[in-house]
């Protein structure tokens, strides 16, 4: 039995998966190439469509890097700034007409919040994610077993699909960073990182812009941000070891205001769950965060939300993390935006209160108090 058949996860596989790219990318040199960005583009997605396009440069293939929603989070827009991250914005369909092939990187499924034309072929989808169905294209690359497309990336280079060689100046430097830090922020800062993204991360440090990974990775968060987590506080209701803040209305572009109040708030060391929402454009957004091991969070969101009309649920999670998304539907032509808040603090209390059921009860302590 040779080697290769002995180990079919190892070296062998990763070597063959790199040929496989280059030779699809090599034979779709007819039409530009878009990498499309999906959601609000990330540190792990960035990078990756930097290595992407990189790799369809040395082939002589044109790509472009594209996203619809904006960046949301400071670290991101500083990592496309500090790294001269090419990319553009697209709204429409005619955006990306000019275009012939898709490329999909740490996602198996384009961004739902534009229509693709008709003749953009799916070509390459590389990612970590579970897929809801297997995607059909030439070549798809979807790995569980690590923390960040960045480190499928990183790999494709080390196996010399356009390998770092410093060489690459400012090119190799930037590469390389945003791929470390896409691997750095998808792993936690490494506690959730698998032997492949430590190989990966050991691979591409090197070539990695120092100053520039310092710099971003102070995560800096803007004001409307930090005025969020200024208000969750204030408004922070603890019962027993959950805690609970409603922010008010975050603009869309700072919607991560409210994930990052549900991060610091969990590390307040008398609670181990807790649930951030606000008002983002027409819908309540939350983000549940818990340490606890018995607390499912994709379980909490739906006993408190439950389902859309058409059976789908409001909210999901993992393990330690989950998000709810509600349309305000009808509450959203509410001309008074004071009113509009106490009624979506109203619903949210009430829903959360299936599930902590004291939330309730402090709740009407609290009104017999104040009506008193
Ligand atoms: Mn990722």
């Amino acid at each position: 039995m040779s080697e290769s058949q002995v180990v079919p996860n190892g070296k062998h596989a990763a070597v063959a998966k790199a040929r496989k790219l280059e030779q699809v990318l090599s034979e779709a040199t007819d039409k530009p190439h878009v990498i499309l960005l999906g959601g609000h583009p990330d540190p792990d997605a960035i990078g990756s469509a930097l290595a992407h396009r990189r790799i369809c440069e040395r082939l002589g293939v044109s790509s472009t890097i594209a996203h619809v929603l904006p960046l949301s989070r400071g670290e991101n827009r500083a990592l496309v700034k500090l790294l001269n991250v090419p990319m553009i914005q697209v709204e429409k369909t005619e955006d990306l007409e000019e275009f012939g092939y898709l490329a999909l990187v740490d996602a198996s499924q384009h961004e739902s919040t534009i229509v693709l034309p008709d003749d953009l072929q799916l070509l390459t989808v590389v990612d970590h994610h579970r897929p809801k169905s297997i995607p059909k294209a030439p070549f798809v690359d979807i790995r569980h077993d690590v923390g960040a497309t960045a480190t499928i990336y990183a790999e494709y280079f080390e196996q010399g699909l356009a390998p770092l060689s410093g060489e690459g100046g400012a090119d190799d430097s930037a590469c390389a960073t945003a791929l470390f830090f896409g691997v750095q922020t998808d792993t936690d800062d490494f506690s959730l990182a698998s032997p492949q993204d430590f190989r990966a991360a050991a691979y591409l440090k090197p070539f990695c812009d120092t100053d520039t990974l310092s710099r971003i990775g102070r995560r800096s968060i803007s004001a409307e941000a930090m005025e969020a987590v200024g208000i969750s506080l204030r408004e922070l209701q603890v019962i027993r070891d959950f805690a609970i803040a409603g922010v008010g209305r975050v603009s869309a572009i700072n919607r991560d205001a409210i994930p990052t109040a549900a991060d610091f708030i969990l590390r307040r060391e008398d609670i181990d769950t807790v649930l951030v929402y606000g008002v983002v454009e027409g819908r309540i957004d939350g983000s549940l965060r818990t340490s606890r091991a018995s607390v499912d969070p994709a379980l909490f969101m739906q006993n408190a939300f439950g389902t859309d009309h058409d059976g789908r649920p409001y909210g999901g999670g993992r393990s330690d993390m989950g998000g709810f998304q509600i349309p305000l539907g009808l509450l959203g032509e509410c001309q008074d935006e004071g009113s509009l808040w106490k009624l979506v603090k109203e619903l949210v209390e009430r829903r959360v209160a299936r599930v902590v059921p004291d939330l309730e009860k402090k709740l009407q302590q609290e009104g017999r108090m104040k009506s008193e």
